[in-house]
Order: C-alpha cells, then sequence, then structure tokens
C-alpha cells in the first residue's frame, strides 16, 4: 500500500499531476495551502476585504467558501434560485442544509422574484436560449448583490477553465483570452472577480468536499446537456491521461504567455449607466432591463387577450 508522502501514514489520495500521494489529512492542508499561494499570488484577497462568493450548491462553490471562512477570510455566500425545476429546489436544499452546518451567511434571490417565471419560460419567451438569459441574468443579479463588497469569488476549476481556453484558442477569440485571467479588476458597475481554486482540479475540489463532508448537489444543470465545455473537459481529461501535467501545463503556459493578446482586450468599449437602473451597459437600456421590458410586454399582451373590454 502507497504511503503518506508527508508522514507514512497509509495513502487515500493521489493527486497524478504532482505525483503526490497524501493521507487525508495531509491531501487537506496541502490543498488549502495551495489555494492560497494562488490567492497571494494573484492578489485576490486580504482578509480585511469582504468577498460575496456566487453559491450554486455543486461541489466547487460550497467547498471554496468553506475553505475561505476556514483559513480567516470575510465570505457571504450569494444564491440565485433560478426556477429550474427539480435542479433548483434540490440546490437550494443543499445550499440551505450548508448553511446550517456551517453557520455561515448565504443571500438568496430568486429569478421568480424578479421576472415572475423562471428560467426555462423566460428563455421560451424571449426566444433565447436558456443559458444566454441565464448568464444575462446572473451576471446582473451578482454584480448588484456585491454592491457592498470588495470583489465576487467564483469556483472555477483547473478543469472549468482550461475548457474555456481550449473554446477560445480553436475559435481564436483573442479578445477573450486577453480578459482570461484568475482576477478580473473592478471597472464601471462589475466588480472584481477572483478565481481562486483555478490551479486545482475537479478532482480535488470533489475530494476536498467530500472529505469535509460537504453535502452538495451531484446533478448538472439540465440545460448543460450537450455543452461545448463539457465536450472540451472529456478531450482534455483523455489528453491528461496519456500526457499526465497537461492540463496544468496548457494553464500556467498561457498564463506566461497571456501578454502576446492583451493588445486584443484593450479595445475601449463606451459604457453608460442604463436609464432604468443605473448598472453600466453600452446602449441606453441594459440587457436585464430589457429583458424584464419584454417579458412584462408579453405579459400584458397575454393579459390583454383574455381580459373583457
Ligand atoms: S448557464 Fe445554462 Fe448554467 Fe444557467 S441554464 Fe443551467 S447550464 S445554470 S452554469
Ligand atoms: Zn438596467
Amino acid at each position: 500500500m502507497r504511503k503518506c508522502r508527508l508522514c507514512e501514514k497509509p495513502a487515500e489520495i493521489y493527486i497524478s499531476s504532482h505525483n503526490l500521494a497524501l493521507c487525508r489529512e495531509d491531501f487537506i492542508e496541502n490543498f488549502e495551502r495551495r489555494v492560497e499561494r494562488t490567492i497571494r499570488k494573484f492578489k485576490m484577497l486580504d482578509k480585511r476585504e469582504r468577498v460575496l462568493v456566487a453559491i450554486s450548491g455543486g461541489k466547487d462553490s460550497l467547498a471554496l467558501i468553506h475553505l475561505l471562512n476556514k483559513l480567516g477570510y470575510r465570505a457571504t455566500g450569494y444564491h440565485i434560485d433560478l426556477g429550474i425545476g427539480d435542479y433548483s429546489r434540490e440546490s437550494l436544499e443543499r445550499v440551505r442544509e450548508f448553511r446550517k452546518r456551517e453557520g455561515v451567511e448565504i443571500i438568496v434571490e430568486s429569478v421568480r422574484d424578479e421576472f415572475g417565471m423562471g428560467i426555462g419560460e423566460i428563455s421560451k419567451r424571449v426566444k433565447q436560449p436558456p443559458c444566454s438569459v441565464c448568464g444575462t441574468i446572473k451576471r446582473y443579479m451578482f454584480n448588484r448583490a456585491a454592491r457592498n463588497f470588495d470583489s465576487i469569488a467564483t469556483g472555477h476549476n483547473l478543469d472549468d477553465e482550461i475548457a474555456t481556453l481550449m473554446g477560445n484558442v480553436l475559435n481564436w477569440q483573442t479578445e477573450y483570452l486577453a480578459r482570461q485571467y484568475p482576477v478580473l479588476e473592478s471597472r464601471d458597475s462589475l466588480k472584481k472577480k477572483i478565481k481562486p481554486f483555478v490551479f486545482v482540479s475537479e478532482y480535488e475540489t470533489a475530494t476536498y468536499a467530500f472529505v469535509e463532508n460537504i453535502p452538495y448537489i451531484l446533478e448538472e444543470c439540465p440545460y448543460s446537456t450537450g455543452a461545448k465545455s463539457i465536450f472540451y473537459k472529456e478531450i482534455l481529461n483523455r489528453v491528461e491521461e496519456r500526457m499526465t501535467g497537461t492540463k496544468l501545463r496548457f494553464l500556467s503556459g498561457f498564463l506566461k504567455h497571456r501578454h502576446l493578446f492583451l493588445a486584443s482586450g484593450e479595445r475601449k468599449i463606451d459604457l453608460k449607466p442604463c436609464i432604468k437602473c443605473g448598472y453600466m451597459t453600452t446602449s441606453d437600456i441594459c440587457q436585464f432591463c430589457r429583458l424584464k421590458e419584454r417579458i412584462n410586454d408579453k405579459r400584458r399582451q397575454s393579459w390583454q387577450k383574455f381580459s373583457p373590454e
């Protein structure tokens, strides 16, 4: 039986990219230390700042807020109930269970309270794909909820990050490549965004959540089936199986050469406040308020259909 590289106890966890076998306790310590090193290296946070953690109910986001609070950072969670059937109901249940167990503050808001319906129905009404509607709404609500915070943290892990990287490279989206970084400084109404898990793999965050007894939802959002990112992850996992360490090298190599794309990201976009809500946007009315208007128009129309003269 393999022994823990650090203490000689029987090893329970093997991290192939680092060729490291560890016992449970040393894995936890090693994982937390590596994440803290990323936080320091990219100057993501200090312990006086207030960070809002985007919580989906999955392993990454719950593991992240757990770890940040454990390390003494001032983290508050923020969960959006997207109104996507059983998936959203179960996510909310896990979030509540976690909140009760850990005694952390988690703010919960709901898309239904904003629009009177969930993501699926909004998407049908405005004839836009669910993920595009969902992206607009989540971005807006996160930034709004983070008004009194210094930054927003997300649980994106190494696998998420390199799947995005692969998509950006395959399509040579140089502007996106210029903006792909573990920290995005705040600008206009957008808060600073940080991704403390970018150098730890999905396997590691799942293992950490498991050994730290974190209750999380296993199911993926039903709208994620067929997503390109899932396909890219499968390909990258196959490459990693054949050539250990490729995933980490892909990301670190990109970060080393990212300066090559910076000029593409410099295009100045003129932003002005939305005339309805003040959120900085490129047109008179921001996408969130436009969605609201379209939904309300549709509701008015169908109401008129049924109401007597
Ligand atoms: S965007 Fe799309 Fe996700 Fe929203 S609708 Fe589900 S899959 S949750 S990250
Ligand atoms: Zn607006």
